[in-house]
């Protein structure tokens, strides 16, 4: 039996990665992809020192506060606070979604990275908004991955746990009907979007595939 997951009212997922916008200011980048589509925004700085990264994220609430988009940051709690963001994200060797629930009760959407099965229906994901299959398909963008979960994998999920599934990782057009088929609620990407020569045609784009293919289900 696949289970329906509670309600998660996003569809497009966007992922920041200054490098793969080819050049381009990340922050021009990210509200073209609004304008398209993309209904939630999670700012990931893998190489910026705090304080650079805090600045960046005031910046980034700033604008997507004009869309009414939430803004999520990743792996950094007290960022994420600082800016009064909506969220955190943390991966599976991070701060514990426990840990931030205690720390931060404000947090709105907390994500966490599922990487093995057996974090399906542990504490850690019981208390999470959404749990992120991570990845669903290989990519270059991110290479130092545990399973990939495919659209097998996906179903698989989906029938273990209510909780909002985000897919990430290799998603592009081509793929986007499918793993929401498979049972994702929400598509996350990095390269279809920031390295798309259109950023906010590429958002369109995906999201009118995304909400064609949720219709069908
Ligand atoms: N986490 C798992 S895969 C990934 C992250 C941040 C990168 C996804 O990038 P792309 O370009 O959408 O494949
Ligand atoms: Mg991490």
């Amino acid at each position: 039996m696949t289970l329906a997951s509670i309600a998660f009212p996003y569809s497009l997922y966007l992922i920041t990665d200054e490098a793969a916008c080819r050049g381009r200011d990340v922050m021009a980048v990210t509200e073209a992809a609004v304008k398209g589509g993309v209904d939630l925004v999670q700012l990931r700085e893998k190489n910026l020192a705090d304080d650079a990264f805090l600045t960046r994220a005031l910046r980034m609430k700033d604008m997507l506060d004009r869309y009414d988009v939430p803004l999520i940051i990743n792996d950094n709690l007290a960022i994420a606070q600082a800016c009064h963001a909506a969220g955190l994200h943390v991966g599976n060797t991070d701060m514990p979604p426990r840990t931030v629930r205690a720390r931060w009760p404000a947090c709105t959407v907390l994500g966490y990275s599922l990487e093995y099965e057996k974090q399906i229906q542990n504490a850690e994901a019981m208390c999470s908004d959404y749990l992120a299959l991570s990845p669903v398909f290989a990519t270059p963008t991110k290479t130092n991955t545990i399973t990939e979960w495919g659209l097998a994998g996906t179903r698989k999920v989906r029938a273990l746990t209510t909780t909002p599934l985000v897919a990430i990782g290799g998603i592009n057009l081509h793929n986007a009907a499918d793993v929401i088929r498979a049972g994702a609620d929400c598509l996350a990407v990095v390269s279809a979007i920031c390295s798309a020569d259109d950023p906010a045609r590429a958002a369109e784009r995906l999201r009118e595939e995304i909400e064609k293919s949720k219709q069908k289900r």
